[in-house]
Protein backbone atom coordinates (compact mmCIF):
# COMPACT_ATOMS: atom_id res chain seq x y z
CA UNK A 1 0.00 0.00 0.00
CA UNK A 2 1.23 3.65 -1.12
CA UNK A 3 1.56 6.30 1.84
CA UNK A 4 0.72 9.72 1.41
CA UNK A 5 4.13 11.80 1.91
CA UNK A 6 2.30 13.13 4.88
CA UNK A 7 1.94 9.47 6.50
CA UNK A 8 5.50 9.21 5.48
CA UNK A 9 6.36 11.71 7.37
CA UNK A 10 6.00 9.50 10.75
CA UNK A 11 7.96 7.06 9.54
CA UNK A 12 10.94 8.89 8.03
CA UNK A 13 13.41 9.60 10.59
CA UNK A 14 16.37 11.31 8.83
CA UNK A 15 15.55 14.80 9.38
CA UNK A 16 16.69 16.10 5.46
CA UNK A 17 14.65 13.11 4.46
CA UNK A 18 12.04 15.12 6.61
CA UNK A 19 12.89 18.21 5.57
CA UNK A 20 12.39 17.22 1.46
CA UNK A 21 9.23 15.80 2.21
CA UNK A 22 8.11 19.20 3.82
CA UNK A 23 9.39 20.64 0.49
CA UNK A 24 7.55 18.87 -1.82
CA UNK A 25 4.11 19.24 0.06
CA UNK A 26 4.91 22.96 0.42
CA UNK A 27 5.57 22.97 -3.24
CA UNK A 28 3.67 20.38 -4.91
CA UNK A 29 7.08 19.00 -6.57
CA UNK A 30 8.66 15.75 -6.51
CA UNK A 31 10.83 16.64 -8.82
CA UNK A 32 14.78 16.84 -8.74
CA UNK A 33 16.33 19.01 -11.34
CA UNK A 34 19.94 17.36 -13.11
CA UNK A 35 21.75 20.08 -13.54
CA UNK A 36 24.42 18.86 -15.67
CA UNK A 37 26.28 21.81 -17.36
CA UNK A 38 29.48 22.84 -17.30
CA UNK A 39 29.40 26.43 -16.84
CA UNK A 40 28.61 28.16 -13.37
CA UNK A 41 26.75 30.85 -15.22
CA UNK A 42 24.68 28.38 -17.18
CA UNK A 43 24.31 26.55 -14.08
CA UNK A 44 22.84 29.48 -11.80
CA UNK A 45 20.86 31.10 -14.77
CA UNK A 46 18.92 27.52 -15.41
CA UNK A 47 18.62 26.79 -11.34
CA UNK A 48 17.26 30.07 -11.31
CA UNK A 49 14.64 29.38 -14.08
CA UNK A 50 13.55 26.14 -12.84
CA UNK A 51 13.95 26.69 -8.80
CA UNK A 52 10.58 27.14 -8.53
CA UNK A 53 9.11 24.39 -9.60
CA UNK A 54 12.04 21.60 -8.07
CA UNK A 55 11.77 19.98 -4.64
CA UNK A 56 15.57 19.11 -5.33
CA UNK A 57 18.72 20.40 -7.17
CA UNK A 58 21.32 17.38 -8.39
CA UNK A 59 24.46 18.78 -8.99
CA UNK A 60 27.60 17.43 -10.95
CA UNK A 61 29.76 19.85 -9.17
CA UNK A 62 33.30 18.68 -10.85
CA UNK A 63 31.79 18.73 -14.22
CA UNK A 64 32.17 22.71 -13.65
CA UNK A 65 35.06 23.75 -15.35
CA UNK A 66 34.72 27.09 -13.84
CA UNK A 67 34.30 26.31 -10.38
CA UNK A 68 35.21 28.70 -7.40
CA UNK A 69 33.61 28.48 -4.10
CA UNK A 70 31.05 31.36 -4.83
CA UNK A 71 29.16 29.13 -7.13
CA UNK A 72 28.29 26.89 -4.08
CA UNK A 73 27.36 30.14 -1.90
CA UNK A 74 25.45 31.34 -4.91
CA UNK A 75 23.33 27.89 -5.32
CA UNK A 76 23.04 27.58 -1.29
CA UNK A 77 21.35 31.46 -2.16
CA UNK A 78 18.55 30.17 -4.97
CA UNK A 79 18.02 26.70 -2.37
CA UNK A 80 16.86 29.21 -0.29
CA UNK A 81 15.07 31.63 -2.07
CA UNK A 82 13.39 29.03 -4.13
CA UNK A 83 12.52 26.49 -0.66
CA UNK A 84 14.86 23.24 -2.51
CA UNK A 85 17.71 20.75 -0.96
CA UNK A 86 21.00 20.35 -2.88
CA UNK A 87 21.91 16.82 -3.75
CA UNK A 88 25.59 16.32 -5.00
CA UNK A 89 25.66 13.31 -7.16
CA UNK A 90 29.29 12.28 -6.21
CA UNK A 91 28.84 8.42 -6.44
CA UNK A 92 31.48 8.13 -3.96
CA UNK A 93 32.98 4.36 -4.10
CA UNK A 94 36.26 4.20 -2.55
CA UNK A 95 37.67 3.04 1.13
CA UNK A 96 35.97 4.78 3.94
CA UNK A 97 39.56 6.34 4.49
CA UNK A 98 39.66 7.90 0.97
CA UNK A 99 36.07 8.96 0.88
CA UNK A 100 36.34 10.78 3.84
CA UNK A 101 38.78 13.20 2.48
CA UNK A 102 37.10 13.01 -0.75
CA UNK A 103 33.59 14.36 0.89
CA UNK A 104 35.17 17.43 3.26
CA UNK A 105 38.57 18.44 1.70
CA UNK A 106 40.11 18.83 -2.06
CA UNK A 107 38.40 21.95 -3.80
CA UNK A 108 35.19 20.85 -3.83
CA UNK A 109 34.52 20.57 0.42
CA UNK A 110 31.19 18.80 -0.36
CA UNK A 111 30.38 18.23 2.98
CA UNK A 112 30.14 22.15 4.06
CA UNK A 113 27.27 22.61 1.30
CA UNK A 114 25.44 19.43 0.13
CA UNK A 115 22.02 18.24 1.57
CA UNK A 116 22.34 14.60 0.79
CA UNK A 117 25.28 12.24 -1.38
CA UNK A 118 25.16 9.43 -2.69
CA UNK A 119 27.50 6.36 -2.56
CA UNK A 120 28.17 2.64 -4.44
CA UNK A 121 27.63 -0.47 -2.21
CA UNK A 122 30.07 -2.27 -4.04
CA UNK A 123 33.11 -1.10 -1.15
CA UNK A 124 30.71 -2.35 1.51
CA UNK A 125 29.81 -0.61 4.81
CA UNK A 126 33.26 0.97 5.47
CA UNK A 127 32.55 3.67 3.06
CA UNK A 128 28.93 4.64 4.73
CA UNK A 129 30.97 4.84 8.14
CA UNK A 130 33.93 7.13 6.60
CA UNK A 131 31.36 9.50 5.10
CA UNK A 132 29.43 9.20 8.17
CA UNK A 133 32.90 10.45 10.31
CA UNK A 134 33.03 13.87 8.41
CA UNK A 135 29.35 14.29 7.72
CA UNK A 136 27.22 18.06 8.82
CA UNK A 137 23.55 16.31 8.38
CA UNK A 138 24.18 15.08 5.30
CA UNK A 139 21.48 12.28 4.30
CA UNK A 140 23.15 9.58 1.97
CA UNK A 141 21.85 7.88 -0.17
CA UNK A 142 22.68 4.79 -1.10
CA UNK A 143 22.84 3.46 -4.99
CA UNK A 144 20.64 0.47 -5.04
CA UNK A 145 20.36 0.23 -8.55
CA UNK A 146 21.41 1.95 -11.70
CA UNK A 147 19.73 3.20 -15.03
CA UNK A 148 22.13 2.46 -17.14
CA UNK A 149 21.92 -0.84 -19.78
CA UNK A 150 23.64 -3.32 -18.72
CA UNK A 151 24.28 -2.18 -14.94
CA UNK A 152 25.68 -4.80 -12.74
CA UNK A 153 23.22 -4.30 -9.92
CA UNK A 154 21.53 -7.61 -9.50
CA UNK A 155 19.23 -8.90 -6.79
CA UNK A 156 22.07 -10.12 -4.52
CA UNK A 157 23.46 -6.53 -4.76
CA UNK A 158 20.59 -5.11 -3.95
CA UNK A 159 19.66 -7.16 -0.85
CA UNK A 160 23.07 -6.11 0.29
CA UNK A 161 22.20 -2.67 -0.38
CA UNK A 162 18.94 -2.93 1.43
CA UNK A 163 21.03 -4.76 4.29
CA UNK A 164 23.44 -1.72 4.74
CA UNK A 165 20.82 0.86 4.43
CA UNK A 166 18.93 -1.25 7.56
CA UNK A 167 22.01 -0.92 9.80
CA UNK A 168 22.92 2.68 9.40
CA UNK A 169 19.29 4.49 9.43
CA UNK A 170 20.67 7.82 11.11
CA UNK A 171 23.02 8.33 8.25
CA UNK A 172 21.06 6.46 5.10
CA UNK A 173 17.79 7.89 3.97
CA UNK A 174 17.22 6.21 0.56
CA UNK A 175 18.44 4.83 -2.45
CA UNK A 176 18.94 5.60 -6.32
CA UNK A 177 17.11 3.02 -7.83
CA UNK A 178 14.72 2.40 -11.07
CA UNK A 179 11.81 0.94 -9.21
CA UNK A 180 10.46 0.55 -5.15
CA UNK A 181 13.60 -1.92 -3.56
CA UNK A 182 11.64 -2.31 -0.55
CA UNK A 183 8.63 -1.69 1.44
CA UNK A 184 10.18 -0.02 3.93
CA UNK A 185 8.47 2.99 3.82
CA UNK A 186 11.29 5.06 6.20
CA UNK A 187 13.44 5.11 3.00
CA UNK A 188 12.70 7.82 -0.06
CA UNK A 189 13.38 6.34 -3.30
CA UNK A 190 15.11 8.22 -6.06
CA UNK A 191 14.55 8.15 -9.33
CA UNK A 192 16.93 8.91 -12.27
CA UNK A 193 16.59 8.10 -16.27
CA UNK A 194 13.29 9.67 -16.71
CA UNK A 195 12.66 11.75 -19.81
CA UNK A 196 8.93 12.25 -21.91
CA UNK A 197 10.60 12.39 -25.13
CA UNK A 198 13.41 10.42 -25.57
CA UNK A 199 14.11 6.44 -24.81
CA UNK A 200 18.02 6.52 -24.52
CA UNK A 201 20.48 8.20 -25.84
CA UNK A 202 23.05 5.97 -27.15
CA UNK A 203 25.53 6.07 -24.29
CA UNK A 204 23.21 3.46 -22.14
CA UNK A 205 21.09 5.72 -20.46
CA UNK A 206 17.25 4.34 -20.31
CA UNK A 207 14.63 6.25 -19.86
CA UNK A 208 11.06 6.18 -18.59
CA UNK A 209 8.29 8.70 -18.43
CA UNK A 210 7.34 10.39 -15.22
CA UNK A 211 4.70 8.83 -14.53
CA UNK A 212 5.91 5.32 -15.34
CA UNK A 213 8.88 6.26 -12.41
CA UNK A 214 6.22 7.10 -10.11
CA UNK A 215 4.34 4.27 -10.48
CA UNK A 216 7.56 2.05 -10.28
CA UNK A 217 8.16 3.49 -7.04
CA UNK A 218 9.65 6.67 -7.54
CA UNK A 219 9.17 8.98 -4.46
CA UNK A 220 11.80 11.58 -6.39
CA UNK A 221 11.99 11.56 -10.39
CA UNK A 222 15.20 12.78 -11.24
CA UNK A 223 15.41 14.49 -14.57
CA UNK A 224 18.36 16.20 -16.49
CA UNK A 225 18.64 16.87 -20.28
CA UNK A 226 14.60 16.76 -20.40
CA UNK A 227 14.98 20.22 -18.84
CA UNK A 228 17.92 21.56 -19.43
CA UNK A 229 17.73 20.56 -23.10
CA UNK A 230 14.46 21.97 -23.92
CA UNK A 231 13.89 25.10 -25.22
CA UNK A 232 12.09 26.33 -22.06
CA UNK A 233 13.19 25.04 -19.31
CA UNK A 234 11.50 26.65 -16.60
CA UNK A 235 7.90 25.71 -18.70
CA UNK A 236 9.20 22.02 -18.96
CA UNK A 237 10.23 21.94 -15.08
CA UNK A 238 6.93 23.03 -14.57
CA UNK A 239 5.29 19.79 -16.88
CA UNK A 240 7.53 17.80 -15.30
CA UNK A 241 6.42 18.27 -12.07
CA UNK A 242 3.13 18.34 -12.79
CA UNK A 243 3.43 14.84 -14.60
CA UNK A 244 5.31 13.28 -11.77
CA UNK A 245 2.77 14.83 -8.76
CA UNK A 246 -0.15 14.19 -10.58
CA UNK A 247 1.16 10.62 -11.39
CA UNK A 248 1.52 10.40 -7.14
CA UNK A 249 -1.99 11.88 -6.14
CA UNK A 250 -3.08 9.00 -8.62
CA UNK A 251 -1.03 6.40 -7.29
CA UNK A 252 -2.86 7.31 -3.40
CA UNK A 253 -6.27 7.38 -5.48
CA UNK A 254 -6.13 4.34 -6.70
CA UNK A 255 -5.43 2.58 -3.27
P1 LIG B 1 19.60 12.75 -17.76
O1 LIG B 1 20.12 13.88 -18.59
O2 LIG B 1 18.12 12.91 -17.37
O3 LIG B 1 19.91 11.41 -18.33
O4 LIG B 1 20.46 12.88 -16.40
C1 LIG B 1 20.41 11.90 -15.41
C2 LIG B 1 21.32 12.26 -14.27
O5 LIG B 1 21.20 11.28 -13.26
C3 LIG B 1 22.79 12.32 -14.64
O6 LIG B 1 23.39 13.33 -13.85
C4 LIG B 1 23.33 10.98 -14.26
O7 LIG B 1 24.69 11.04 -13.86
C5 LIG B 1 22.46 10.61 -13.07
N1 LIG B 1 22.25 9.16 -12.90
C6 LIG B 1 21.60 8.39 -13.83
O8 LIG B 1 21.15 8.88 -14.87
N2 LIG B 1 21.44 7.03 -13.61
C7 LIG B 1 21.90 6.43 -12.51
O9 LIG B 1 21.73 5.23 -12.33
C8 LIG B 1 22.56 7.25 -11.55
C9 LIG B 1 22.71 8.59 -11.78
BR1 LIG B 1 23.21 6.48 -9.99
Amino acid sequence: MVKSFSDRLKCVSHPKAQELINIILRKKSNLCFSADVTESQKLLELVDKVGPHICLLKTHIDIVSDFTPDLVTELRKLAKKYDFLIFEDRKFADLGNTVQKQFSEGIYKISSWADFINAHVVVGPGIITGLKNVAHNQGLILIAQMSAAGNLCHQAYIKEALMMAEDNRSFVCGFICTESVTSDESFLNFVPGVNFSSSGDGLGQQFVSPSQAVQKGADVIIVGRGIYQSSNPAATAKEYKELAYTAYLNLLESE
